[in-house]
């Protein structure tokens, strides 16, 4: 058993990332005897309680520059029953190793996936990770955790779970960022969707467009939904952001696959047998930490060798 609130007992160890564009932080520690990453982040200021908080929420107000017509001051926020929450904490406990590297900074290099390397290399990469690893998406999907997060679910082979992405706290709109999780485990990553997983595509799409649409007035033509090539979690689920979010790392060309493309590629596939999308050849930026990095690279540097000898 372990909450956020047993952090008083948290073990730091290092700083793992920093990122000074968001005010966050990653530290890497133990707690209750088994590693654990903290994220710690500032909240962003929701612009609708903005007027009444420099109206009147500030405590104390600290003018270190005065310049007309520039000035600057720290200030604190009052404290009240309405007060909003000063930072956005983050707890990834007990963490594996590929937590580690995932929030390790680490350079990045582009590598291209064969379907043969996908066979050799990726899919039993894929097939390694113990089920615990997606636990918590078996969780969400057969309802025993975030629940009362849900936001729409079908059920049987073909549906699929819709709700707020862990990235967001479901106050801001222009921050929106939802995750459909489909119920089938089998389909791992998009080589694995087939012609006949189109009707669940669309059944997602349409979901999110009119949930959206419902609770925050966001439109059709303000969501980019897309899938990730690799993902972290090898469990199919659909990426739902706001289009207002347009430098996440997660939305590099080459990792994100707009849906729209995903659906059309099957559309284009034959009815019965392997789709386009097991047949291609992606191209996309790993960390140098990433399980998959060595493995691939070793066999494209070999392969660029052999070229080199004809
Ligand atoms: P991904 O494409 O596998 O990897 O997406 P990424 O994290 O590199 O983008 C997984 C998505 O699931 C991410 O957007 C995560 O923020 C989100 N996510 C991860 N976890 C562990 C949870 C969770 O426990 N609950 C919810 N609601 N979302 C999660």
């Amino acid at each position: 058993p372990c909450d956020l609130a047993a952090l008083e007992t948290f073990e730091f160890e290092r700083v793992l990332m920093e990122s000074t564009l968001t005010g966050s932080c990653y530290l890497l520690g133990r707690l209750h005897g088994e590693p654990a990453i903290v994220h710690v982040q500032r909240t962003a200021v929701d612009p609708s309680a903005a007027p009444g908080i420099v109206k009147e929420g500030l405590e104390s107000l600290d003018v270190f520059l005065d310049n007309r017509p520039y000035f600057s001051a720290h200030a604190l926020l009052k404290r009240g029953a309405d007060a909003l929450p000063d930072l956005a904490l983050k707890l990834i406990w007990p963490c594996t190793d590929v937590h580690i590297k995932k929030y390790t900074p680490q350079p990045r290099r582009l590598l291209t996936e064969t379907p043969e390397l996908y066979a050799s290399i990726v899919e039993p990469y894929i097939a390694s990770f113990p089920p615990e690893r997606t636990a918590w998406v078996h969780a969400i999907i057969e309802g025993r955790k975030e629940a009362e997060r849900v936001l729409f679910s079908a059920p049987g082979d073909e549906g699929f779970t819709l709700l707020p992405d862990l990235k967001w706290d479901g106050v801001s709109p222009s921050a929106l960022y939802l995750t459909a999780i489909a119920r089938d485990a089998r389909i791992r990553s998009l080589r694995d969707l087939r012609r006949a997983h189109v009707p669940l595509l669309r059944a997602i799409r349409g979901a999110a467009y009119a949930v959206c649409a419902e609770r925050w007035g966001v439109a059709q033509g303000e969501l980019r939904l897309f899938v990730h090539y690799q993902p972290s979690y090898y469990h199919f689920h659909v990426h739902v952001v706001h289009v207002a979010h347009e430098i996440m790392a997660g939305m590099a060309v080459g990792q994100a696959h707009m849906l729209e493309d995903i659906i059309g590629w099957l559309e284009l596939s034959p009815e019965d047998g392997p789709s386009l999308l097991s047949q291609m050849a992606f191209t996309y930026a790993l960390g140098t930490e990433h399980g998959l990095y060595a493995p691939l690279a070793a066999r494209q540097e070999g392969e660029a060798d052999g070229f080199g000898e004809h």
